[in-house]
């Protein structure tokens, strides 16, 4: 049993929503299709999930009907926005959670704690949570309408809905990109064997870096999304040769990182590669929509020593890569990487074990 996704859409258009604020989980992906494919309600994606509340309570006060759908993950990020916007000034909307679950040895650790704790979470910000009913469209409708009056959280299972694909129109076309794994293959040549340490973000480069990069020393950092860069920072400035291999999704969820990092630029040795394929590969390969964003300028204007063209070639990136690593600094460079085939996860022992000191 799952709910109809498009008619589940068409009836929150009727109750008058009119945008879904959103950061990617997979649960969610038919929704956001959807959404994606409708000419009626508008897709707001949005760099975090602190950000998707915040955005929604500035819609709602100013008259707006705005959902907001998170992963279960993100719902700590909303921490501040709800005990300090959402409940003192008694603003609501609804919040529709995924809820993903956790068995013993999957590596997606970052999931294990919320498996069990979310509900007890949203009720430490004071809020009800109802599990969204896929038994009755009605019922999940109302559901939503009570989330949109009180503070109530609404908690999506896995497979709550239908699948949606995306119109054509909206399909992204990265097949002018060279493959993420041609890079990472290239990073694997140059630096096995030393002790830089990689970092691979939440999304599918930590993956794809299991792979690809077999031989050089990783940390697959499976969560904390957009904490890649600061993490990074903190090992480089206790003395660690650092490259942080980046996504765009991560980027922008806590681009803050950024500027803190830029105070001590000369003090350290990092460098973010920044791995752009336009989309969350890993959540069901949504678009980022953010061609507006100039990377490069951001970067620099954080502080960072830029490479001042965005890569498009393996054969740039390599002579980039070589030129980088024979400085010290704080370094970005930003390359453009198309889709290679889905790869493993890393198993949970190698998740584990690659823990740096
Ligand atoms: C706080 C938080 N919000 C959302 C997610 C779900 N999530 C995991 S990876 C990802 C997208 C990553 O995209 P990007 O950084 O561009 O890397 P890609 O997968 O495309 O390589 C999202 C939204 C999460 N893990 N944590």
């Amino acid at each position: 049993m799952a709910l109809d996704t498009n008619l589940f859409l068409d009836k929150l258009i009727v109750q008058g929503y009119t945008q879904l604020c959103v950061v990617p989980c997979s649960f969610a992906k038919d929704v956001i299709n959807a959404a994606i494919n409708h000419e009626n309600i508008e897709y707001i994606p949005c760099a975090s999930e602190a950000i998707a509340c915040s955005v929604a309570a500035g819609l709602k006060m100013a008259g707006a009907k705005p959902i907001v759908i998170v992963q279960s993950s993100g719902v700590t990020n909303m921490g501040s926005c709800i005990t300090s916007l959402l409940k003192p000034y008694g603003v609501t909307f609804p919040i529709l959670t995924s809820w993903r679950t956790y068995s013993e040895g999957d590596s997606e650790i970052q999931h294990q704690h919320l498996a069990t704790e979310l509900p007890k979470l949203i009720e430490a910000y004071g809020y009800e949570n109802v599990i969204l009913d896929i038994e009755n469209i009605d019922t999940a409708i109302s559901q939503i309408d009570v989330c949109d009056t009180s503070h109530t959280m609404c908690i999506i299972k896995k497979d709550s809905f239908t699948k949606v694909a995306l119109k054509d129109e909206h399909q992204l076309d990265l097949s002018s990109y060279v493959p993420r794994s041609k890079f990472l293959i290239d990073l694997n040549e140059k630096f096995k064997d030393t002790n830089t340490l990689f970092i691979g973000t939440t999304g599918n480069t930590a993956r794809e870096m299991y792979s690809f990069m077999q031989e050089t020393n990783n940390f697959y950092m499976a969560g904390n999304m957009g904490g890649a860069l600061s993490l990074g920072f903190g090992a480089a400035k206790a003395g660690k040769k650092v490259i942080v291999c980046g996504g765009d999704a991560e980027f922008v969820m806590h681009m803050g990182g950024f500027t803190t990092a830029g105070r001590y630029k000369d003090e350290i040795n990092l460098t973010y590669i920044l791995f752009d394929n336009e989309s969350n590969k890993s959540t069901g390969g949504q678009n980022t929509y953010q061609t507006h964003l100039d990377y490069i300028s951001i970067a620099e204007g954080s502080g960072l020593d830029v490479t001042s063209q965005t890569i498009m070639s393996l054969e740039s990136f390599s002579k980039t890569v070589d030129e980088l690593s024979s400085s010290k600094g704080l370094k970005f460079l930003h390359v453009k990487c198309g889709n290679d085939e889905e790869t493993p996860r890393p198993p949970i022992e190698v998740v584990r074990a690659s823990t740096f000191q």
